[in-house]
């Protein structure tokens, strides 16, 4: 036992379930020991060896700005020296829900949670709610967080209702989510064709980072919005990771549509348990105490979190904030195909705003089907590879990676050398 993070990892397993508090923070996908760490500054993390890497999941996309930012961590030290929570109304969150109905054209109200989670499960009882409908439709490949009913895998086949994806989820609850393949709009068209009326909702990621990172078709876009509108089913977008990521409108803003519920998390509080449902009024006035449609939380709208979020918000709206950031997330990438490409590698990466996707293929995938088809052991080699030479990558060959404002020259240049390492590892 030589290293502490094993002898924590060790520890760790014996009292919390795969030593870990969220699954995918445990390696399985990759294998190998976690990284436990114990201080971010910028772009870096420090492991407990003292080890430092350039960070590229940024705590799974809420560490826009890099860790630590002195102006966010003001932010929250001023607001905690006052109190941490008082289960009661504060004017720091209807700051922060003024600011997002004016960031973000579709949110005529919102409601302020604890996670992404939270923001997607209201979001889906309230479709329910506002239209007296059942059935939802969610895409094989995006996550929504762990609520029962978005458990759900595909059914046996086209337009059978989806299974859970989890034991301990009551089929019964699942039986009412139609599983679609993301990017398939006549899939998407014949459902609406064959239970158009009866459906409550669709939900998807509108860039989804979740089966790593795969872009809409315009067609798929265009159609989601005619049809939901047609039917008067709810279109949310679930935009926990893209929201504030992809660009300062969040996706809905890079397409040019307007969903009707929109849920945010990770950016939105930089750091702090926050998340965030919202849209339009006629809907969310379905939610008590106005209407009823039940939904509620202690720590909702957390003054320590808010305050740590609305610094966030606010420093990303400065002038060409985005532009720098998709700039060098682009850098990277092609950064990282040029080194594959000079070893003759078959590798690939995709970038939207500040998050990407890398892929051992030779094009970027456009459907679940196809990310699977990607090279997941050479993925895992390349991992390590680049974790070994200080290099933090998403330990999952199905998540999308992250890039902060703190990611400069250097971070780049030693990326490039540890790539150039890992890709010759590969070739050898
Ligand atoms: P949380 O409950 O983890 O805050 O948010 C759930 C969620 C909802 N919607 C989208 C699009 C999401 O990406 C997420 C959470 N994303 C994962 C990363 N793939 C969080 C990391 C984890 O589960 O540990």
């Amino acid at each position: 036992m030589n290293s502490r993070n094993e002898e924590l990892f060790a520890r760790s397993q014996k009292v919390i379930p795969g030593g870990v508090n969220s699954p995918v923070r445990a390696f399985r996908s990759v294998g190998g020991t976690p990284r436990f760490f114990t201080r971010g500054q910028g772009a870096w993390l420090w492991d407990a060896d003292g080890k430092a890497y350039v960070d590229y999941v940024g705590s799974w996309g809420p560490m826009i700005l890099g860790h630590a930012h002195p102006e966010v961590i003001r932010a929250v030290q001023e607001t905690a020296v006052h109190g941490l929570s008082f289960g009661a109304p504060t004017e720091r969150e209807l700051e922060m829900a003024e600011l997002l109905t004016r960031m973000l054209p579709s949110l005529e109200m919102v409601r302020l949670v604890s996670s992404g989670t939270e923001a997607t499960m209201s979001a889906i009882r309230l479709a329910r709610g506002f239209t007296g409908r059942n059935v939802i439709v969610k895409f094989e490949g995006c996550y929504h967080g762990h609520a029962d009913a978005l458990l759900v895998k595909a059914g046996s086949g086209a337009l059978t209702f989806g299974q859970p994806s989890s034991s301990g989820v009551p089929a019964d609850t699942t039986r009412h989510t139609l599983v679609l393949d993301y990017n398939d709009t006549a899939g998407l068209e014949q459902a609406f064709a064959v239970q158009g009326d009866d459906i409550a909702a669709v939900i998807l990621e509108p860039v989804v980072g979740n089966m790593n990172l795969v872009r809409p078709t315009p067609e798929f876009i265009r159609a989601l919005r005619d049809l939901t509108s047609r039917h008067g089913a709810v279109l949310i977008f679930d935009e926990v990771m893209t929201g504030f990521r992809v660009g300062p409108a969040c996706a809905q803003g890079l397409f040019g549509v307007k969903p009707d519920l929109t849920t945010l998390g990770k950016v939105v509080g930089g750091g702090m348990p926050l998340g965030v449902f919202g849209g339009r009024r006629d809907i969310m006035e379905k939610l008590a105490p106005l209407g009823g449609v039940y939904q509620a939380g202690t720590l909702s709208g957390n003054p320590v979190a808010v305050a740590a979020g609305l610094a966030t918000l606010r420093l990303i709206q400065v002038p060409g904030f985005f532009d720098r950031l998709s700039a060098t997330t682009q850098r990277l990438v092609s950064g990282l195909e040029a080194s594959a490409r000079t070893r003759g590698i078959e590798f690939c990466g995709e970038s939207v705003g500040g998050m990407f996707g890398i892929f051992f293929r030779s094009a970027p995938p456009t459907s679940f089907a196809e990310v699977m088809t990607s090279d997941k052991e050479r993925f895992n080699r390349f991992f390590h590879a680049m974790l070994d030479r200080g290099v933090y990558l998403a330990p999952s060959a199905f998540e999308a990676g992250f890039v902060s404002a703190a990611h400069g020259d250097d971070e780049l240049r030693l990326t490039f050398e540890a790539a150039d390492a890992a890709f010759d590892s590969l070739a050898g």
